[in-house]
């Protein structure tokens, strides 16, 4: 046997990755790079203590209603700490907007760099064990190096962003990004503390088996969205919602399936947040091949006009989220 083939090789690191593909960064100073490796150490502490939420007295709800109305999980305040401090001390950031803050955080007025971002999705989950996720986006700020960060500096189209992805606390934790050069997905290997490439070059299938959408609500969709459900169990594809925007977008990524959270009475501007969920997941979902829409137009177009505002979400596999925006015959541009 060949010496070498005892110690077999452990595969690419997250931070060996970002070194070799520094080239595809726009700005190739490596503050961007800096900025993924900060969200990768937020990530693994978040991991460690999601896992462990059980044994400590950090599972349940704080008691407390975020910006958004929803009852704060005390994980979500604990997240939301981990990568606001990541990022700070990472030095690249001017300023980050969290969905469990109701204004912007200035950061460091030097950073080139502002961060949108919802520090744990789906965390009522947690305590039933069902995966959740961190959701970001980074974008170039637009205001002056040096002065304070300004309210455009995030509300740019998402066709801007220069990153954007998720992590995914699941059966394993892992975490999916993009630069704009293709989707690219690490698997965390918690013995060793680092995240390695397990799915380079993630490509979403062109169609799919598999809808996404809490038929609980059905009552209060637009018809064009209940003709579009009608047709999926006609075609007997399979019903798939763990109410984790993450893992059931991941899921779909992989296998080919369409998410759809549309307006419904009690969120007329749909749920989903557009800056640091649905500007994101399109960014990664357009740069696997996929489609991402609010039901008529494409998401990475629509100019946001506020930090937590809303946007119906139709994203996966670009073949159903054409049918499904085909029963927008009025409206869809898509
Ligand atoms: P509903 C979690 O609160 C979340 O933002 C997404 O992760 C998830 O897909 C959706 O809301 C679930 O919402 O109204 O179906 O319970």
């Amino acid at each position: 046997m060949n010496k070498s083939e005892l110690a077999l090789p452990v595969g690419t690191t997250l931070d060996r990755f970002i070194k070799k593909k520094q080239d595809d960064f726009t700005y190739a100073t490596g503050e961007l790079s800096q900025i993924l490796r900060d969200i990768a150490l937020a990530s693994k502490i978040t991991n460690r203590e999601i896992n462990r939420a059980g044994l400590l007295d950090i599972g349940g709800a704080l008691g407390e209603m975020n910006v958004q109305g929803e009852e704060q999980q005390k994980l979500d305040v604990i997240a939301n700490i981990r990568f606001i401090r990541a990022l700070t001390n990472g030095g690249e950031v001017c300023g980050i907007v969290s969905e469990e803050d109701e204004d912007m955080i200035e950061i460091n007025r030097q950073g080139k760099y502002v961060v949108a971002m919802d520090p744990l999705d789906g965390s009522s989950n947690i305590d039933v064990n069902v995966s959740i996720g961190t959701i970001f986006s980074v974008y170039r700020r637009v205001s002056e190096i040096g002065g304070p960060v300004e309210i455009e500096d995030v509300l740019q189209k998402g066709s801007e962003q220069v990153a954007a992805g998720y992590v995914l606390y699941g059966s394993s934790t892992m975490l999916v990004y993009t630069t704009g050069n293709g989707v690219t997905g690490f698997t965390y290997e918690p013995s060793l503390g680092e995240f390695f490439l397990s799915h380079p070059n993630m490509k979403s299938p062109e169609d799919g088996k598999i809808y996404s959408i809490n038929e609980g609500s059905s009552s209060e969709f637009d018809q064009s969205v209940n003709d579009y459900i009608a047709e999926c169990k006609s075609k007997k594809l399979s019903a798939r919602y763990i109410g984790s925007l993450v893992g059931d977008f991941h899921r779909n990524l992989l296998k080919g399936g369409i998410y759809i959270y549309p307006r419904t009475d009690k969120s007329p501007d749909g749920k989903l947040r557009l800056l640091y969920e649905c500007n994101a997941l399109a960014f990664v979902c357009e740069q696997a091949g996929g489609l991402a829409t609010d039901g008529e137009g494409r998401i990475l177009d629509i100019k946001p006009t506020a930090f937590h505002q809303r946007s119906p979400l139709f994203i996966g596999a670009k073949k159903m989220v054409e049918k499904a925006c085909s029963y927008n015959k009025a409206t869809a541009t898509i």
